[in-house]
């Protein structure tokens, strides 16, 4: 379950629509041309909380059934309804998806325990194993180093995709938990989580950007850490260009520019102006 993996985005319709044509193309450009390890469904990058059940469902199966096992496959399934959570873990799992992940409840400021009830529960109710999403910063949910120890006395609790810019905490992590999995969740960070000795990375950018990944990744894993410095300062100027046009609009106007039909971000989400569209143009021309 090692390496780089896309934080999938989804293509829908001018209507919010899931485009089973666009999603597989998003999937062929993911494999074919990124050459990532594997690819996380659902999860932010794919508007998993902008979507019902059962669009979710018809994601998890067009992905599934365009990979086969051509890459590893990670099922984000979080969701504030626990009942959905358990359902969505189990058809995944029924697919043959590789790994489940799940984003801390948030909302409700639900404390610790709650938050373990919440993993425990999903995993008392499927045959799979489970990465822990943390993403602090959209969730409002922090854990300390004793509260991960707690997660990841299940057994089935095999990682967490740690997106948050605390390297502190994740020298702790990695240190007191050489065996369980570490995925990297900020591209702009992923040469230092790298040297961290993470086991992976899990990323939106590595939709338009994953062999760039894949070398920074690689040349850390070497300890030619000039090479891997140079190659982040080329993704981080494309990150920060993104970041300025608007996060997964820009994405998908990029892979249109490449011919993948991307398609459209979910309601609210907004549509980019024209000028924006033309920055997301150049964007593709210049690093992709
Ligand atoms: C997800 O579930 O799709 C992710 O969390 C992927 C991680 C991304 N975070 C978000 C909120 O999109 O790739 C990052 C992020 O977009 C990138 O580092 C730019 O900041």
């Amino acid at each position: 379950m090692n390496g780089i993996y896309t934080a999938l985005i989804c293509s829908f319709d001018e209507n919010g629509k899931v485009n089973e044509k666009g999603l597989r193309e998003i999937v062929r450009h993911n494999i074919d041309v990124q050459k990532v390890d594997g690819l996380y469904v659902n999860g932010s990058s794919g508007e998993n909380f902008l979507m019902s059940a059962d669009q979710k469902k018809k994601v998890f199966e067009i992905v599934k059934d365009e990979v086969k096992d051509e890459v590893k496959l990670i099922a984000q399934v979080g969701a504030l309804d626990i009942d959905e959570a358990v359902e969505l873990a189990q058809f995944a799992t029924d697919l043959g998806y590789d790994a489940l992940s799940a984003v801390t409840p948030f909302y409700y400021r639900f404390d610790f325990e709650e938050v373990k009830d919440y993993y425990n529960t999903i995993l008392e109710n499927v045959d799979n194993k489970m990465i822990i999403y943390s993403i602090p910063a959209l969730t409002g949910v922090s854990m300390n180093l004793e509260q991960f120890a707690e997660l990841f006395e299940n057994e089935k609790v095999i990682g967490v995709k740690f997106t948050a810019p605390d390297f502190f905490l994740l020298e702790r992590i990695r240190h007191a938990f050489p065996d369980k999995l570490i995925y990297s969740g900020f591209d702009e960070m992923l040469l230092s989580a790298a040297v961290l000795n993470v086991d992976g990375a899990i990323g939106s950018t590595f939709n338009v950007n994953g062999q760039r990944a894949k070398q920074i990744y690689a040349l850390a894993k070497e300890s030619r850490i000039d090479e891997a410095r140079e190659v982040q300062k080329v993704t981080n100027d494309l990150i920060a260009e993104i970041l300025a046009n608007g996060l997964y609009q820009t994405i998908k106007e990029i892979l249109k520019a490449q011919g993948v039909d991307a398609g459209y971000c979910r309601k609210p989400m907004k549509r980019l102006t024209e000028d924006k569209v033309e920055n997301a143009k150049a964007m593709a021309a210049k690093y992709c």
